[in-house]
């Protein structure tokens, strides 16, 4: 009896920790290589670029769409003078006009003006990303005003095909962007999206390419356009039950994700250089400066998300010398807060328990490396400086390969007359705390509350 019992407790044991296991969310690896993008570049062009429109009706006429000088190089070198890992282009944006020339459309680059129709915008951006080591993305959006099954059946088949136009011709594509709008199309109706078919095209064609929409499958938006990440940043979300766009969750739960989300569904924070997202020449003056894109920086990049930034060509077909100023100003900004990485400097420490141990595996630059933490009430992490040094920022690193797990640590700066704290929740991907500089003699980390054990891949300090 005894025997059969302990078989028994043993057992439950092993299946409990088996189904705990199962519990924890984890990033795809398309998802950790997504992850470490962290800033890349939108592209909002289309005929909205030549009529001054944000959303175009899809009546405009093919004709108007004509760039006098376009040249995707140009945008490329723009952004690696930004330190932007990619592009992604509205291939079609809700008016229908397709920037490549789509057999399944007649409202498409081969239709204007432009280099007599036999342009192809998509084919000179992605020859350009690959030349310039760029990856690129695509935005196709579902609401389509001008093609005239949008409303029927007919249309999931359509979207199906010009999306096997895209992967064939065009790829790889790394990101897929899906917007949630699904308004009325030329006949009055709204389309009814197979979310699944789509979804089920893209993994067959390219299982590589990450897919966002509001509710991912592998990427989700942030709930606003202003490019802010919540203060605390899940990586994991609850879909069931939701879709893209008007069945989408909350604002405020996209923003912060769910705690015990069952998926790894992370957050990209999609904003505009400009107020609007196509070029509009009155907005020259309102391009946001180096400073406010480095705020910003800070509110997706530094509470583990990523930034989208949409930087609009003008009419001749080229990102304007005042977006790239700010943009090179931004890179500048970057360069300098995270000039010099001081944890190599300090002697770093692990006290746990009574014990203090060395934990290199922090500041080794290799993010496949970690120090784990299981009694947070007894560790911590210390960074000594032999000499006061002078920092204003520290940036921490989960490992999240293994899922995310920290739900609020706080970091201590001692200087020699001063003793300050700095609280923060969530760290996943990337946190990254700034303060006014001071010099430091010492930095304590601890950690307050996690879901699990904390697994700490980096800390940096500038
Ligand atoms: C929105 C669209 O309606 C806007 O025009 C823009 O493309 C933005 C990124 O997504 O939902």
């Amino acid at each position: 009896m005894n025997m059969i019992r302990n078989f028994l407790t043993v057992y439950l044991l092993v299946f409990s920790s088996q189904l705990l296991q199962a519990q924890v969310s984890k990033p795809t690896i398309q998802q950790l290589q997504w992850h470490d993008m962290e800033f890349y570049l939108f592209t909002h062009f289309g005929p909205n670029t030549f009529t001054d429109k944000e959303w175009g009706e899809g009546t405009e006429k093919a004709e108007l769409f004509n760039p006098t000088n376009l040249d995707c190089r140009q945008w490329c070198r723009v952004a690696k003078a930004a330190g932007a890992k990619g592009i992604i282009i509205t291939a079609k944006h809700h008016d229908g006009f397709c920037l490549w020339p789509s057999k399944y459309s007649t409202h498409t680059v081969r239709e204007s003006s432009w280099k007599n129709g036999k342009g192809d915008v998509l084919k000179e951006l992605s020859a350009a990303c690959k030349e310039y080591g760029l990856k690129f993305g695509v935005y196709i959006s579902p609401w389509d005003r001008n093609h005239p099954d949008y409303g029927t059946p007919g249309y999931n088949d359509v979207f199906v095909s010009m999306m096997q136009e895209l992967f064939t011709n065009y790829g790889p594509i790394w990101e897929l962007w899906w917007d949630g709008a699904n308004g009325e199309g030329p006949n009055g109706k709204q389309q009814v999206y197979d979310w699944d078919r789509f979804k089920k095209t893209v993994k067959k064609l390219s299982p590589n390419t990450v897919i966002f929409s509001d509710v991912g499958p592998h990427i989700r938006w942030v709930g606003n356009e202003r490019g802010i990440a919540g203060e605390t940043n899940w990586n994991t979300l609850d879909t069931a039950g939701f879709t893209a766009g008007a069945g989408a969750p909350p604002n405020d739960t996209l923003s912060r994700g769910n705690i015990n989300g069952k998926v790894w569904i992370p957050a990209e924070c999609d904003v505009s250089i400009r107020p609007g997202w196509f070029y509009h020449k009155e907005e020259d003056a309102k391009v946001k400066t180096p400073e406010q894109l480095f705020d910003l920086y800070l509110k997706s990049v530094g509470r583990g998300a990523t930034l989208l930034l949409n930087v609009p060509p003008d009419r001749r077909g080229l990102i304007h010398e005042d977006d790239s100023a700010a943009l090179v100003g931004f890179k500048n900004l970057r360069d300098n807060v995270f000039k010099t990485n001081l944890s190599e400097k300090a002697m770093l420490s692990i006290l746990s328990g009574k014990k203090r141990k060395t934990a290199a595996s922090i500041n080794d630059k290799n993010s496949s490396t970690f120090l784990e933490i299981t009694d947070l009430k007894n560790a911590s992490i210390q960074f000594h400086f032999k000499q006061p040094t002078n920092i204003n920022t520290i940036v921490l690193k989960e490992f999240i390969k293994d899922g995310q797990s920290v739900k609020k640590f706080y970091v201590q700066v001692r200087s020699k007359d001063r003793l300050e704290s700095f609280e923060a929740t969530t760290i996943g991907h990337k946190r990254v705390i700034c303060f006014p500089a001071r010099e430091a003699e010492d930095i304590f980390i601890y950690f307050l509350e996690s879901k699990r054990s904390v697994k700490i891949s980096e800390v940096e300090v500038y």
